[in-house]
């Protein structure tokens, strides 16, 4: 059961950001408001949520899921492997702190995005990609056997177009992982029943699990409808001004 969430609004420099999606500069006013309604659904599907301070400094601080790892005991603060947003890890540090017992964290030379990472129950899958190194990415299989938890890595980097392991697929619940046709071969995911997202719809393979509910992004009917079929309880949001900046579902919060 998810019970809490930390979030951090878009600040105003939120257009000064990282990003390769070549569809225009966002608008804050609009981003503001899909941030607002994000909240909102995440609170009706179960979860208190615990906002901070939009933070101009880092562009991209509203990702705030890859400054750190977080389950239901402990937490872990990452190296985001982007140098424009190492800094953003010691800004959420005191709220990890203070929802934690035990805080883990990465070192150098180790870099980890906590967007290439995806728990599915016990297991963790780790991509590596252009910001998770094979150093960052041990590290974590380290602490997480440590914490009497199971790992696989991922090699993301031969698959196109994608920034995260979380852009390719992530974990639906119930044994069923949600993937882009890339990756839906691969033999890590072969203990699982995969739904492929159709072609023109892999925005969509990045889906939050709530609690009873799925939530995806607006604008994918095929999904929702395969989502529909297997009996889940779908909420939809706009997500237009995230993905100007290479943002998803699942980069907004830490939930746990
Ligand atoms: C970045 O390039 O780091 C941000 N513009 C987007 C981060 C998206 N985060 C995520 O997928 N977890």
């Amino acid at each position: 059961m998810l019970t809490r969430a930390i979030v951090r609004p878009p600040a105003e420099s939120f257009a000064a950001g990282l990003t390769t999606a070549g569809l225009g500069a966002p608008v804050l006013g609009l981003a503001l408001e899909q941030h607002a309604r994000y909240c909102a659904t995440l609170e009706r599907c179960g979860l208190d949520i615990t906002a901070l301070a939009a933070d101009a400094d880092f562009p991209d601080s509203t990702f705030v899921e890859d400054t750190a790892i977080v389950t239901a005991d402990f937490a872990i603060l990452t190296r985001p492997g982007a140098a424009a947003r190492a800094g953003e890890v010691g800004r959420v540090a005191a709220a990890l702190e203070a929802a934690f017992d035990r805080l883990h964290a990465i070192a150098a030379p180790g870099t980890v995005d906590g967007g290439d990472v995806c728990q599915a129950d016990n297991h963790f899958f780790i991509g590596l990609s252009e910001r998770t190194n094979e150093a960052g990415a041990r590290q974590l299989s380290g602490l997480l056997m440590r914490e009497g938890l199971t790992s696989s890595i991922v090699d993301m980097r031969g698959v196109g177009g994608i920034l995260h392991l979380k852009s390719a697929f992530t974990y639906l619940g119930d044994g069923r992982i949600v993937a882009i046709e890339a990756i839906a071969e691969h033999k890590a995911l072969a203990p699982y029943e995969v739904v492929r997202v159709a072609r023109g719809e892999g925005y969509a393979a990045n889906l939050l699990r709530l609690n009873e509910f799925v939530v995806i992004a607006a604008g994918f009917p095929r999904l929702h409808e395969d989502l529909d079929g297997l009996a889940y309880a779908v909420e939809t949001l706009d997500m237009s001004e995230f993905r100007k900046m290479d943002g998803a579902l699942t980069c907004l919060s830490l939930r746990f």
